[in-house]
């Protein structure tokens, strides 16, 4: 192989390695004045075959970040904090309003519907995925969930 063939084969050879998972339609929630929590959504796609689970999620300007259910007990629908969030081989997981989602606590100051804030997402393959979400307040949120 000459030196030509080897650079172009490392060139090549770069882009697989790198998003195993897609992060989509990442959005957050205004806050509403008087609190200091909201709750952030987003779409992950594994485009590998090899179960993998969201671990965690660091947003900038928020303290602590949990991942959250919503379960049903007793007709009642309540949050509980889980570990992780699968995402099996080749499928799509959806946070969404009413599922799974992010809890934003202790927000340092109030999210504002129209900006943007840097987002981590944290796989147990080891793969980091930055983005940015989307501030939304409640209404656009309502029309954004039914299109
Ligand atoms: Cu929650």
């Amino acid at each position: 192989m000459n030196i030509r063939t080897w650079l172009l084969a490392g060139l090549c050879w770069a882009p697989m390695v790198a998003a195993e998972i897609i992060v989509s339609d990442v959005w957050a929630r205004e806050t509403v004045p008087g609190t200091n929590t909201s709750a952030l959504f987003a779409t992950l796609e594994n485009t590998t075959r090899k179960p993998t689970r969201l671990v965690s999620v660091s947003v900038e300007g928020v303290d602590k970040a949990e991942l959250h259910a919503h379960t049903e007990e007793g007709g009642m629908m309540r949050m509980r904090r889980v570990e992780a969030v699968e995402v099996g081989g080749r499928a799509e997981v959806k946070l969404a309003p009413g599922g799974f989602h992010v809890m934003l606590f202790q927000l340092a100051k109030p999210l504002k519907a129209g900006n943007e804030v840097p987002v981590v997402f944290q796989f147990a393959n080891g793969e980091k995925v930055s983005a940015r979400a989307r501030v939304v307040n409640p209404k656009q949120a309502m029309q954004h969930h039914n299109h």
